[in-house]
Formats: structure tokens, sequence, C-alpha cells
């Protein structure tokens, strides 16, 4: 069935989870529903708000523009419009959009019948970013631990964040995060090569089958995980990338305060070595 002709098969009324028919049409290619309407309207809100903010700011370039969150001094309390407010009612409307996106994902695999892996995945992203903005500014006791809305400012963040730990690269849960991103690419790498290596053949050859990949597989490691199983285990390794980069950074300052090296001196003191020649106290 040609797209177009099946997207005017499917889009048929229902599946909504707020407004029943209200805001239940497509704009050109677009959904729209309630929660397109809440996306489009926070969405909206938050980029007049960063302009305003660079129009109160001292520069137009692009790259250095910042919208920074308040002074520690101001805790979890709201802050005045040019000293962190803004950074406040940002998050507030960027928190909601995403979250209304997410939704609006629902709503449309609802209508086509389909899983709701889709908002699941993107609700991690979500996570991620709630992380960074609200979860550990609350637990650490001020909205200054977020990250500040601007290209070069938040690089200096994360640079900064991470060596108040010393060498970041030591915390635990980033390690994991980024073997996590790193695998996500291998097996996308592979996923991508060997789909296209039987799928599009030169021209006057025939295509190759699900079989033919996974013999490729079986051939070279032994073992097939097959044409359903990759895109389980790709959609796994994303999502463990984006969860415990959530972790390592929402244990920073909250449960872990030093240089993330010395957390591993709990494997240093193991008594099995710490009392031989050369150990902590040998
Ligand atoms: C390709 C899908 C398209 C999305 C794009 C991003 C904006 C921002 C707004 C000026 C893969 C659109 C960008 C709407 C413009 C203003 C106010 C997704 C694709 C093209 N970062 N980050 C980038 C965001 C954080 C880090 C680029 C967002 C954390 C590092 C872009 C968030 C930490 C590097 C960007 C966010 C962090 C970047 C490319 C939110 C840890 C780079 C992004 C909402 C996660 C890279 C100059 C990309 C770069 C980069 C956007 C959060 C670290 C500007 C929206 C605080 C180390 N980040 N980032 O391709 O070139 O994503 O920076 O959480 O090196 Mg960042
Ligand atoms: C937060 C993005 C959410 C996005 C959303 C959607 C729009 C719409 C519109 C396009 C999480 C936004 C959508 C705006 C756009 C249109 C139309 C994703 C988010 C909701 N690190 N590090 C990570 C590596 C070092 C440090 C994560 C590598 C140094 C700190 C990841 C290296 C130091 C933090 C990672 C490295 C350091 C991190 C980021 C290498 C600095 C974090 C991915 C090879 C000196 C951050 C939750 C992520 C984190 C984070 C990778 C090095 C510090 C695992 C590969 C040693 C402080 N680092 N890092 O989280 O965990 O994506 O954030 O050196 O805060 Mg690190
Ligand atoms: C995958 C796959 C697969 C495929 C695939 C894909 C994964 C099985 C079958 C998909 C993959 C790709 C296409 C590959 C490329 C993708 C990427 C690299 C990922 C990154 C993507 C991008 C960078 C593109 C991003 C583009 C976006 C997000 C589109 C932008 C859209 C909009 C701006 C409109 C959004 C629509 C909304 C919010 C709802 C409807 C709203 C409107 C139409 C606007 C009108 C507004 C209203 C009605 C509301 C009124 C608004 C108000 C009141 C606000 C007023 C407020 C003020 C302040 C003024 O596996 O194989 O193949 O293809």
């Amino acid at each position: 069935m040609a797209l177009l002709s099946f997207e005017r098969k499917y889009r048929v009324r229902g599946g909504t989870l707020i407004g029943g028919d209200l805001f239940d049409f497509w704009i050109g290619p677009f959904y729209v529903g309630f929660f397109g309407v809440t996306t489009a309207f926070f969405a909206l809100l938050g980029t007049a708000l960063i302009f305003y903010g660079a129009a109160i700011g001292d520069t137009w370039n692009p790259f250095l523009i910042s919208i920074d969150p308040p002074e520690l001094e101001i805790g979890l309390g709201m802050a005045p419009l040019a000293k962190g407010g803004l950074w406040q009612l940002i998050t507030m409307c960027a928190a909601v959009a995403f979250i209304s996106w997410a939704l609006r994902e629902v709503e449309i695999a609802r209508k086509l019948g389909m899983g709701l892996h889709v908002p699941f995945a993107f609700g991690v992203a979500i996570l991620a970013y709630i992380t960074l903005v609200v979860v550990r500014p609350v637990l650490m006791g001020a909205w200054g631990h977020g990250f500040p809305y601007g290209i070069f400012s938040h690089l200096d963040w994360v640079n900064n964040v991470g060596y108040a730990y010393g060498n970041f690269h030591y915390n635990p849960a980033h390690m994991i995060a980024v073997s996590f991103f790193f695998t996500t690419c291998l097996a996308l790498a592979l996923h991508g090569s060997l789909i296209l290596s039987a799928a599009n053949p030169e021209k006057g050859e025939t295509m190759r089958t699900p079989e033919h990949e996974d013999t490729f597989f079986r051939d070279l490691i032994g073992y097939s995980i097959g044409p359903l199983g990759i895109h389980r285990l790709g959609l796994f390794l994303a999502l463990n990338a984006g969860f415990w980069s959530a972790v390592c950074i929402v244990v920073s300052g909250t449960v872990w305060f030093d240089a993330w090296a010395d957390w591993w001196y709990w494997y240093v003191d193991l008594p099995f070595w710490a009392d031989l020649e050369g150990g902590v106290n040998g």
C-alpha cells in the first residue's frame, strides 16, 4: 500500500489520552492532538524566553548566548528573571514540551495499534535531562547546580563539574554509560552494514535473505542473535547508555563528594591484598 493511501486509511479518530476529539486532527504531515498543542505552546514559549534572555544579555553570537541558572545562594527559591528566573521558566517549558512530545508519541502509537517502545525510549532521554536540571539540583539544595542553556557554556559546565570530582573517568557509572554508548555504535555499525550487504544488492544481483544474515554471523562467531534480536539488543544498549548517564551524574555531589578515583580505594582496601607487602597496610 502506498504510504499516502495507508495514511488515508489509518488517519482515524480515537486513541487520544486526553481531550477526546478536540485537536484530534492533522496539519499537513503532522498529527496535532492535545499534546501537539502543549508541545507547540511550551516549545515556542521557551524559545521566546531564550530570545528574551539573549536580548537582555550581552551577545548575539549563537555560540556564546547563555541563559544561566540562579546563583547557588538562591537555593531552591525562585530567582528574579534576569538572575536565573528565566532559566527556571525555560526549564519548566522544556520539561513540559519534552513530556508532551512523548505523550504525543503515545497517542500516535495507540492510533496505529503499535507498542509504546518509542515514547519509552524518549522517556529515558527526558529522564537524563530531568536528572541534570531538577533531580540533582533538588538533592543538592540549589537550582544553581543545573547546567546553563548555551552552546559553549554547557560544555564549560560539563568540564567544570567533571573536574570538581577529579578525573571523572573514574566514576564507575560513567564508565558503564560510556561503554554502553560505544557498544551502541558498534551494534548499529554491525547492523547497518549487515542489512545493506544483504538487502541492497548490485543491479542484476538477487537480494539475500535473513537466513544469509544469520549464516554470516554463525560462520564468523558461531552465533547469530537474529533479525528481531538485534533490534532488542540495540534498544537495550541505547537505553542503558542514557540510564547510566543519569546515574553517573546524580550520584556526583549527592552520595559521592570526593575525587572519583578515591572511590576505588574500596578495592585497594580489600582484605585479600591490603595487608600484603606493597599493599595499603603492607
Ligand atoms: C543529532 C538530534 C538533533 C538535535 C540537535 C540539537 C538545540 C540547542 C539552544 C543555543 C544528538 C539541537 C540543539 C535545540 C540550541 C540554545 C539555547 C541529537 C541529534 C542537533 N545538549 N553536549 C551538543 C543539547 C547536555 C555535550 C550539540 C541539548 C548535557 C557535549 C547540541 C541538551 C551534557 C557536546 C547539544 C544537552 C552535554 C554536546 C549536539 C539537553 C551531557 C558536544 C547535540 C536539552 C549530556 C556537542 C557544541 C547532538 C557540541 C553537544 C544540545 C545537554 C554535553 C548543541 C538540547 C548538559 C560534551 N549538545 N549536553 O548532536 O558540539 O545530539 O557542542 O539536555 O561536543 Mg549538549
Ligand atoms: C541529557 C539530552 C536530553 C535531550 C532531550 C531532548 C530538543 C529539541 C529540536 C532538533 C543524556 C532535547 C530536544 C532540545 C531539539 C529540534 C527540532 C542526554 C541528554 C530530552 N564523557 N560527563 C556524560 C563521555 C568526560 C561529565 C554522558 C565520553 C570527562 C559530566 C556520557 C568521554 C569529564 C557529565 C558521557 C567523557 C566528563 C558527563 C553524556 C570521553 C569532563 C554529565 C550523555 C571519551 C572533564 C553527563 C546525564 C548523556 C551525564 C556526562 C560520555 C569524558 C564529565 C556517558 C565518551 C572526563 C559532568 N559523559 N566527561 O548523558 O551523565 O546523554 O548526563 O572522554 O553530566 Mg562524560
Ligand atoms: C526510524 C526507523 C525506520 C524508519 C524511519 C525512522 C528510526 C523502520 C521506516 C526515523 C528516522 C529518520 C527519519 C532518520 C533521521 C532522524 C534523525 C537523525 C533524528 C533527528 C531528527 C531531526 C534532527 C529532525 C527533527 C525535526 C522535528 C522535531 C520536526 C519539527 C516539527 C515541528 C516544528 C512541528 C511539530 C508538531 C507539533 C508540535 C504538533 C502539531 C503542531 C503544528 C503542526 C503547529 C501548529 C500549532 C498548533 C496547532 C498549536 C498552537 C500553538 C500555540 C497556541 C503556541 C503559541 C505560543 C506563542 C508563545 C506564540 O527505524 O525503520 O523507516 O524513518
